[in-house]
């Protein structure tokens, strides 16, 4: 494997901080185009392609990115889809499924999402996720780990959200 360290690890049997939703559509974007993760954080990742045609997801560093490109550029199809089903940072998504991988980042920096069917990568079919030290974002990127088990009143939610 020529992943970097920066770009962190699959994280299989670990429980995800949160999750993240993604969609690949046919015009070569990523719903969201990118997102903040703070440095060693564990992200449940939920992509699923809404397209017709058949996308890939793959995380790395923009080296990671460009090498695995000129990997995929190499093979037919079906021998993408067999390359892919053993690598432990992507998978290539079949239209309308949807796979998840966890994943660990490490230290600050940025990490790629990216297609690598014939072409897309070219036409700009990459996400960014944007590692930065443990601090408070934007909000409402932890609300779920506050929520206690057993909340009497239904209230309770909805107070959850101001409290932060
Ligand atoms: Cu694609």
């Amino acid at each position: 494997m020529d992943m970097s360290e920066s770009a962190g690890h699959p994280a299989p049997d670990s429980k995800p901080d949160r999750r993240v939703e993604i969609t690949a559509h046919d015009d070569m974007t990523f719903d969201p185009p990118g997102i903040h993760a703070e440095a060693g954080e564990t992200i449940e990742f939920l992509v699923t392609n809404n397209g017709k045609i058949a996308h890939s997801w793959s995380l790395g560093t923009s080296d990671g990115q460009m090498a695995h490109e000129r990997e995929m550029a190499a093979l037919s199809m079906s021998a993408m889809a067999s390359h892919m089903e053993g690598a432990p940072n992507g998978f290539v998504l079949q239209p309308g499924e949807t796979r998840s991988l966890v994943w660990q980042f490490g230290e600050n920096g940025s990490v790629e999402y990216a297609c690598h069917m014939p072409g897309h990568f070219a036409a700009g079919m990459v996400g960014e996720v944007q590692v930065d030290t443990a601090m408070h974002m934007d909000g409402g990127v932890h609300t779920d780990s506050h929520h206690g088990e057993g909340g009497h009143h239904a209230g309770e939610a909805m107070h959850d959200r101001d409290d932060h």
